[in-house]
């Protein structure tokens, strides 16, 4: 529920403002990028304002293809900003997620966020969330109806790809609210096979990495369990949160977990953990990190194999 009181701040500030700050999380996903760049052309179509997008960590590839793609920028790239007048943060769950942009938004005048996470520690002074939203792109879309805000096909497109891959293509959608959105969507023209498929768009070395690490799972707690590992070397050749061996992985009958840890840096574990009818939030959570019920994660600073020894111990707790 968007309330009237929300728009109208959202509405001053923004009029307000000469400089505005969009970001998510780090290493951005369909969602987090989508927000973003969906928002801001929402306020370039609507307010007349040219906004700054910005990210850390890495896009995955197969989000070459969304629009205004080129329009979000590495943190690092983002030189000339003195002052921050609004910074609206998407999509980011807990605030060490946001990562380098998190410069402008310590400097901003006014925090906003849009988000579906669970979070009780908040930083915007006005909070467009919630938690049953299937994706933040949802949130947008609600707002954009409710505050009445002039849209386009380049708009729906982006708030579409939010809510395939944060749903893993519908797999998780627990409301039906979602789906309507998504058949006003496609009554409106979006095309969703041509979305589809411009998601499947990895490099051939991302494909052939991840599938390696599939080969090489290791399966506990009487095949209950498959872990995975992508080394730093591997880590370099892989997209994102390595979806493809996580969805091959996922395939394996009999499977309850699927662990897949990432060497991003010597002593910097990605953990992503998923769940099929099984819970993974709370050991995501009990690592630091946080997500979904059944699909999770967290990044761990230690060796990969302590990383792994805890991460096993903890579903050891689980499972018993
Ligand atoms: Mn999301």
């Amino acid at each position: 529920m968007i309330t009237s009181d929300a728009i109208k701040i959202f509405d001053e500030k923004i009029r307000a403002a000469n400089t505005i700050v969009l970001c998510a999380h780090k290493n951005p996903d369909g969602d987090a990028l989508c927000s973003v760049l969906a928002l801001a052309h929402l306020i370039e179509l609507n307010y007349a304002k040219d906004v700054i997008c910005t990210y850390d960590g890495n896009i995955p590839d197969n989000l070459d293809e969304v629009p205004f793609r080129k329009k979000i920028r590495f943190f690092e790239r983002i030189e000339d900003v003195e002052s921050v007048d609004v910074a609206i943060v998407m999509d980011y769950g807990i605030a060490r997620n946001i990562g380098g942009p998190d410069k402008f938004v310590s400097m901003a005048d006014f925090i906003i966020e849009i988000d579906h996470h669970i979070n009780d520690e908040k930083i915007g002074a006005l909070c467009i969330d919630d938690v049953n939203a299937a994706a933040t792109v949802e949130i947008i879309y609600n707002l954009m109806i409710a505050a009445g805000w002039q849209y386009d096909l380049l708009v729906l497109r982006l708030i579409m790809t939010g809510i395939i891959t944060d749903t893993g293509f519908f797999k998780y959608v627990k409301h039906g609210d979602v789906m309507r959105i998504v058949a006003d969507m496609v009554d409106a023209g979006v095309d969703m096979q041509r979305i589809i498929n411009d998601l499947a768009n990895k490099p051939r070395k991302t494909v052939v990495t991840e599938a390696a690490s599939v080969g090489a799972a290791e399966f506990f707690f009487g095949n209950k369990l498959a872990l995975a590992i992508i080394d730093a070397t591997q880590y370099k050749r892989i997209d994102g949160r390595g979806e493809t061996a996580l969805g091959l992985l996922g395939q394996i009958h009999g499977l309850d977990y699927i662990v897949l840890l990432k060497e991003q840096k010597p002593n910097q574990i990605g953990v992503s953990l998923r769940g099929r009818h099984c819970p993974v939030d709370k050991i995501a959570t009990a690592l630091g990190g946080g997500g979904h019920e059944f699909a999770a994660g967290a990044v761990v600073n230690d060796t990969l194999e302590n990383v792994k020894k805890r991460v096993l111990e903890l579903f050891r707790k689980e499972i018993k």
